[in-house]
């Protein structure tokens, strides 16, 4: 939101914005998705206000602060910190399942497990537990994966990808998506799109599995391949691994995706995110009786044949970004406007 960018340091509510981001991260390592977004907006909606605000009267008469946050709100103002925040700071449990949660491809369920088995460190879980292959590489390389990456090596790792893409066969391209696309300083992992103009999603697979990744684990680029849980997009449209540039000793995480070119514009915004943003532009395109997912605009239509019902998703757009926000009727947002 346009008004987002007027936040400074100066703003009058920036020690209550700077707790509430925290406390906003913590459930964010917690992957409490509900209380992640309440915090979101209710740090969006203090980030607009010209005022302090002081009192939890104030700030529930603001767009998307409940009573609880709003008491939240007040408790900073007039301690100048949060209980529930120093709580959790301090409980040794949270402290494990924070570290737990950091393990790639872990959920709350499983942290929960290992917490529920006894564990309580990194190495309890290396020689006590039962670990599938991604969890012992998460693990094995759990700060790598958790430490943030700059522009530079992000750069670095899509250019070595793209040079090696082009020399199997020059037609295809890889696009740098994610966080590093919106602008971000550093980002979490590396996100790729690749493709290749008029070409099939079977053939697009048959070239990035069976030549690119070989070449790139035979040149020592990717170091491995990791099953993800949270998948539940088609089968093979998507390699999750790890990397590593080689002037370095530390890997990042590293995600590419196969996109058709007449599902470039889709998996761009979707991909491009962040996650908050493509909520809200899904739940905009429902609005409007429309479906966007990350291969396409569709478009509901209803027909009958033969006295029968039939409810089909006709595509609307998929080749082209641009077509998506006209054909929703949005304004056309640059990527580094795509923050929620
Ligand atoms: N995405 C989404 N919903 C999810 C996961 C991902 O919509 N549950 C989309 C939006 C994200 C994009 O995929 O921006 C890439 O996912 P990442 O997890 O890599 O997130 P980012 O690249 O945005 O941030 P980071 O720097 O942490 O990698
Ligand atoms: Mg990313
Ligand atoms: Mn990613």
């Amino acid at each position: 939101d346009p008004g987002a960018n007027r936040y400074t340091s100066q703003n009058p509510n920036a020690r209550t914005i700077q707790i509430l981001e925290e406390m906003c991260k913590h459930y964010d390592q917690m992957q409490d998705q509900w209380r992640t977004l309440s915090y979101r907006k209710c740090i969006s909606t203090l980030k607009k206000q010209p005022i302090k605000i002081t009192s939890a009267k104030q700030a529930a008469a603001l767009p998307f602060i409940g009573t609880r946050l709003a008491d939240k709100i007040e408790e900073i103002v007039l301690t100048d910190r949060l209980r529930r925040l120093d709580s959790t700071r301090d409980d040794p449990l949270d402290v494990v399942l924070r570290l737990y949660l950091g393990v790639y491809g872990a959920g709350l369920v499983q942290a929960n497990k290992w917490i529920q088995a006894g564990h309580r460190t990194l190495a309890d879980l290396q020689t006590k537990a039962k670990l599938t292959e991604s969890q012992q590489v998460g693990i094995a390389h759990y700060h790598d994966f958790n430490s943030r990456i700059s522009r530079t090596e992000v750069e670095a790792h899509g250019a070595l990808i793209t040079n090696e893409l082009q020399n199997i066969d020059p037609k295809f391209t890889a696009t740098i998506v994610g966080s590093y696309r919106r602008g971000a300083k550093e980002s979490g992992d590396i996100d790729m799109i690749l493709t290749r103009p008029g070409t099939a999603l079977s053939a697009l697979r048959t070239t990035v599995f069976s030549v690119l990744v070989p070449r790139l684990f035979k040149i020592g680029f990717l170091k491995a391949s990791l099953a993800t849980s949270r998948s539940n997009d088609p089968v093979g449209t998507k390699w999750h691994g790890a990397s590593c540039l080689p002037s370095s000793t530390v890997w990042r995480r590293m995600d590419l995706l196969l996109v058709p070119e007449e599902e470039m514009g889709a998996a761009l915004i979707y991909f491009t995110g962040n996650d908050i943003f493509n909520r809200s532009i899904r739940l905009l395109a429902c609005k409007k009786g429309m479906r966007l997912n990350q291969r396409g605009l569709f478009r509901d239509v209803k027909r009958e044949r033969r006295g029968e019902k039939l409810n089909e998703w006709v595509l609307v757009e998929g080749r082209s970004e641009r077509r998506i926000f006209e054909v929703l009727g949005v304004p056309w947002r640059e990527p580094h406007e795509r923050i929620c």
